[in-house]
């Protein structure tokens, strides 16, 4: 398989990252949305990544239908979000949560470094960068309060999200949140800092 797309997308890393933890052998393709845009979009028509392309040529797009897929490959004794049930549910909202994140500082950062300088609205770029904040505290508080994992006492999905968001916000946006505390994402991410699949993939802006 190969995994198209670079570790400063929050959404390639996951994916990267779930790969790791599930045991699976890939190779990378390190392409950048702003300077590659023609060949990705051989992989997703939209010029977007994360794409993976599978070993039958088959090119699997978006990060949720390639977890899933990932997913349903290992069984539900082993997948990072749980096949059914209030479990499920919990997962899916922590995920949401930090999907969201993503999205609006993504948008946020494009904002500030593909957008001239006087062509940029502030208030849009306010609402963004409060959008990510607001995720990221929403995310923190629904935490477990006993730690390391967000919740079930045990990796899922969530935590892989939930680092990989709050690791980009850090890159990309690292004045957003000089003073703001967000100890169970952070006790989260500590924990998860030198664990080979997040070590080697840590962004650089
Ligand atoms: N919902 C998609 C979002 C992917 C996404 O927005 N990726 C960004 C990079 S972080 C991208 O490709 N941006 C270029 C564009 O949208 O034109 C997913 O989960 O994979």
């Amino acid at each position: 398989m190969i995994l198209i797309g670079r570790d400063l997308s929050p959404f390639t890393r996951r994916v990267a990252i779930s790969l790791d933890v599930l045991g699976f052998t890939y190779e990378r393709k390190q392409l950048s949305t702003a300077t590659d845009a023609l060949e990705i979009r051989q992989y997703n028509p939209l010029g977007r990544v994360p794409a993976l392309v599978l070993d039958t040529g088959e090119s699997l797009i978006d990060s949720s239908a390639i977890l899933d897929y990932l997913d349903e490959t290992v069984g539900p004794d082993r997948s990072l979000i749980p096949a059914s049930g209030p479990e499920r549910r919990h997962i899916l909202r922590l995920v949401s949560l930090a999907l969201g994140v993503m999205e609006k500082s993504v948008a946020a950062y494009y904002e500030r470094t593909r957008r001239p300088a006087e062509t940029r609205h502030p208030p849009w770029l306010n609402m963004l960068e409060d959008q990510t904040l607001a995720g990221l505290e929403a995310l923190n508080s629904q935490a477990d309060s006993k730690g390391p994992w967000l919740a079930l006492g045990r990796m899922t999905q969530a935590d892989i999200s939930a680092v990989a968001a709050l690791d980009f916000a850090d890159t990309a946006l690292p004045n957003l949140l000089k003073d703001v505390n967000l100890p169970r994402l952070r006790r989260l991410a500590l924990h998860l800092q030198n664990e080979p699949a997040f070590l080697s993939t840590k962004p650089k802006a």
